[in-house]
């Protein structure tokens, strides 16, 4: 095989693909093999624009070259440092500099491989937590309908996913969800937070005063709802399940793999909203996707009830191989001196209302139902055609992507979170191929 000739259909057999259609991929293959800036090339050479960040990660851009310097470098110095009872100085460099980002009491930073890993992680320091405070009998967790918080047993329990769910039997067991947010019939076409929903964070009064708080270890939300086709949370919502979580010593965490590092125009969702969690989760935009990567903040508060007992004990018998693995690190303080001396996170708030117009040019295009936007979020939500749910979504996908324009599908709602180093003319080109196949698919 060399790099650019296209596969046998035979040669594409071993690689079982990842939350795709083998087959119709096989078939019909859409190749990327290079990337720079904004876009992607294909095999053949032809020039995507990249209104996805990769997959809501390459907030700085593609092909950073203090990024791949500092991996090469690392590499050659170190490749890898075992976690358990060792360290380098990387990995408390990179926890500092994320810490920097974060509320100044939520600087604790455990680091794993990936969002599923962070998810599973801040389950599991939620369980250990209240055992070590004397409340063990807090075992439950509630997550939300439509959530995604990945892929482990943790993250499909409380994701709200129903195909991400069905095949793979119990899970764990004590999880209750809260109703999602999505309300077309009163929010649609809402210009950033939609105005009606607010109430709907008072069912967690509900399941508690079924299950009472005694029971219930944590409440897990993302923010801003991604995979799940990108729920704005309601105005006051998130308040709201915050102070009902304290009201009841319940612990929330908030999933920011999607809306940490920058996607909204600040550098994490709790900044944004001015809701502080008591753990995130982040992955993604952590190493601007070079490595993968992801951790979990914890909370003073949390840090310091582990952080007790004899100093020889282990506090907390949790850990991965790579867990701040040292060339994920140095991509990951690059990325940070990026975001940092660039202000991108400043710049993608500058860029938002521009953005905002951008999606909501689309109304009134050939069923288009609702176009929603946050900082550089936007989706646009597309009417089913009837008996084939996920079509006319994968129709517009495929025709975008043809057209020279990368977006994610999820259902029939288009998703797009750019890099934040995007500029007004790419936000143009965006809308304008989008606009243009919406018309002719119409
Ligand atoms: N939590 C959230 C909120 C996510 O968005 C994960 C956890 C899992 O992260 P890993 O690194 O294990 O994939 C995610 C990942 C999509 C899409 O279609 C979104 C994600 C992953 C794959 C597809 O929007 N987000
Ligand atoms: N399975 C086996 C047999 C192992 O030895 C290990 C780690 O030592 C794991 C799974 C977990 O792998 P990781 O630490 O990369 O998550």
């Amino acid at each position: 095989m060399t790099a650019n000739a296209p596969l046998q259909r035979d040669q594409m057999e071993a690689f079982w693909m990842p939350f795709t259609a083998n087959r119709q991929f096989k078939a019909n293959p859409r190749m990327l093999a290079k990337a720079a800036g904004m876009h992607y090339w294909t095999p053949e050479g032809r020039q995507i624009l990249d209104a996805v960040a990769g997959l809501w990660c390459v907030n700085a851009g593609h092909g950073r070259k203090e990024i791949s310097e500092a991996v090469s470098k690392q590499i050659a110095t170190m490749e890898y440092a075992p976690p358990f009872q060792m360290g380098h100085p990387t990995a408390f460099q990179l926890a500092n500099d994320v810490a920097s980002w974060l509320p100044p009491d939520m600087g604790h930073v455990f680091f794993t491989n990936s969002g599923s890993e962070s998810v599973d992680t801040a389950l599991k320091i939620a369980l250990a937590y209240h055992r070590a405070r004397g409340e063990a009998s807090r075992t439950r967790f509630i997550g939300r309908e439509r959530g995604y918080h990945g892929v482990g047993f943790g993250g499909i329990s409380v994701g709200g996913m129903v195909n991400n769910r069905k095949w793979f039997g119990s899970m764990l067991p004590g999880v209750d969800h809260l109703p999602h947010t999505h309300d077309l019939a009163k929010n649609a076409y809402t210009r950033g937070m939609p105005e009606h929903g607010a109430n709907l964070a008072d069912e967690l009064e509900r399941i508690v005063a079924l299950h009472d708080a005694s029971n219930i270890a944590a409440v897990i939300v993302e923010p801003v709802a991604g995979s799940t086709g990108v729920l704005i949370p309601p105005q006051g919502y998130l308040e709201r399940l915050r102070s009902i979580c304290t009201r009841h010593g319940i612990l929330l965490i908030f999933d920011e793999v999607i809306t940490g590092f920058g996607r909204l125009g600040a550098p994490f969702g709790t900044s944004f909203f001015g809701v502080q969690p008591d753990m995130i989760t982040m992955a993604k935009g952590l190493t601007n996707g070079a490595v993968p990567m992801g951790a979990v903040a914890a909370s003073d508060q949390i840090y310091h009830t582990f952080m007790q007992g004899p100093e020889g004990a282990i506090e907390l018998f949790h850990g991965y191989t790579y867990s701040a693995h040292p060339v994920a690190c140095a991509a990951g303080i690059a990325t940070q001196e990026i975001y940092r001396k660039e202000g991108l996170f400043a710049r993608a708030n500058d860029m938002a209302p521009y953005w905002a117009d951008g999606v909501h040019s689309l109304q009134g295009l050939p069923h288009v139902i609702d176009l929603r936007n946050l900082g550089l979020i936007g989706a646009v939500e597309l009417e089913p055609i009837p008996g084939k749910p996920g079509l006319r979504g994968y129709n517009t996908f495929v025709r975008a992507f043809e057209q020279g324009l990368l977006v994610r599908v999820t259902g029939d709602i288009i998703a797009m979170s750019p890099p934040l180093i995007i500029e007004k003319s790419h936000i143009d080109q965006v809308f304008g191929i989008l606009g243009g196949v919406l018309k002719e698919l119409g």
